[in-house]
């Protein structure tokens, strides 16, 4: 390519990717009165910079390809920082590794502009192989702590098992959300752990974590629920014991497995909870978001419990790397108790939902639980009917 060529193909793609970043977002409508969903996602791997993407440079370059490629950008952990609305994203090339790096907004539903590199995350004495799925907690002890999924290769595994993997919690830490402190991994009896909260606030003293014990790296076996355990000290995070308090359960949405979602909101009625539960069909398995609510002094307590889905793939959010799945591990309350739930769809890219906590509280407290049979479903349903002919 000729430099005049090669200049022009670098200020034709410039100005495409600024197109694309400055796409403003509206309401698209979502009917349930629960949420307002957008039009567009809010992150995807065109929002990356090109910098991260291509060489720049013509005598290394000449054709101007791109080097380093990135196939997605999903599950990313929320939180309100100077004023902006923040994802740290899980960001993932052609060479399937995953990474985390920080996107900003003023709005909070569009205009998301990556800062300029990557988090840089330190590793343990045992080096991650992929990391992914962060959660921010911005706990009362005055750290921003983020805790995410650290794959390794399973070290039992016979040698041609080149898939077997196994999944634990790391934890890391910081001020600043540049500088990060990582911690030993989570400890707790189950063989693997994914999906590991960190909750807010100081149970008598010590850290409280949402968990989700597993056999195997896919399937939950016989763990699987969402688990809660305590930690003495943050620097040595062994739990001791550890206690299934949201269950799977046959024929549910959250059949095969589940998994908490962001670290929970408070508010006086509970602390509200978003989770994913999964189940299976003959197109595979089925991610969708659901709500519960725990007691505001033991919120490994639940106590209210909706039935069924709260958000289910739509549209375009049905399709991608793995299809049907929906999966939030962010969520930003305002002051004005607005809610923006960062929501990703099938492993691709990232979505916004705005709501207050009001609905929420409205949709958890007054939907009936799954009692789940037909026939209990159908009574729920005529009990419906039968207050709206009275109206
Ligand atoms: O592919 C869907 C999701 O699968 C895993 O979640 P879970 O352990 O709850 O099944 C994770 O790999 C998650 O990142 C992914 O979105």
């Amino acid at each position: 390519m000729k430099e005049n060529e090669f200049k022009k193909g670098i200020e034709k793609r410039k100005q495409e990717h600024e197109k694309y970043l400055n796409k403003m977002n509206k309401i698209s409508g979502d009917g349930r009165g629960w949420v307002d969903r957008y039009k567009h996602p809010v992150l995807t791997a065109r929002h990356t910079p090109l910098e991260w993407r291509f060489d720049l440079n013509r005598e290394s370059n000449p054709f101007l390809m791109e080097r380093l490629g990135i196939n997605a950008v999903f599950n990313p952990g929320a939180i309100k920082w100077e004023g902006k609305y923040l994802m740290v994203a899980r960001v993932e090339g052609y060479d399937r590794k995953s990474f985390f790096a920080i996107a900003e907004s003023e709005t909070g539903i569009d205009g998301f502009r990556f800062w300029d590199e990557p988090l840089v995350m330190p590793e343990t004495d045992r080096p991650d192989i992929n990391v992914y799925d962060m959660r921010l907690t911005k706990h009362e002890d005055g750290w921003i702590y983020g805790v995410f999924c650290t794959e390794r290769k399973d070290p039992n595994a016979p040698e041609y098992d080149t898939s077997a993997a196994e999944a634990q919690a790391g934890i890391a830490r910081t001020k600043d959300l540049k500088t990060w402190e990582r911690l030993p991994d989570f400890k707790s009896p189950s063989p693997q752990q994914r999906n590991v909260v960190l909750h807010p606030e100081f149970i008598d003293g010590k850290y409280g974590f949402y968990t989700r014990p597993q056999d195997g790296f896919i399937s939950a076996g016989s763990g699987g629920g969402i688990g809660w355990a305590l930690v003495d000290d943050i620097e040595n995070p062994v739990a001791e014991k550890e206690e299934v308090i949201e269950t799977r359960e046959y024929h549910t949405i959250k059949e095969v497995k589940n998994g908490q979602g962001p670290p929970p909101i408070k508010t006086d009625k509970g602390w509200l909870h978003l989770a994913h539960g999964v189940r299976n069909t003959a197109a595979g398995l089925r991610y969708v978001l659901y709500m519960f609510v725990t007691d505001l002094e033991k919120p490994w307590k639940v106590i209210h419990q909706p039935g069924g889905y709260f958000m289910a793939p739509k549209g375009e959010e049905r399709i991608g790397d793995v299809s049907n799945v929906l999966f939030c591990s962010g969520w930003i309350r305002d002051d004005d108790d607005k809610v923006f739930i960062y929501y990703a769809s099938s492993d691709t890219r990232c979505h916004v939902a705005t709501t207050t906590i009001d609905r929420l509280l409205n949709y958890c407290l007054n939907t009936p639980e799954d009692r789940l049979r037909s026939a209990a479903s159908v009574e729920d349903r005529l009990k419906l009917i039968q207050k709206n002919r009275g109206v």
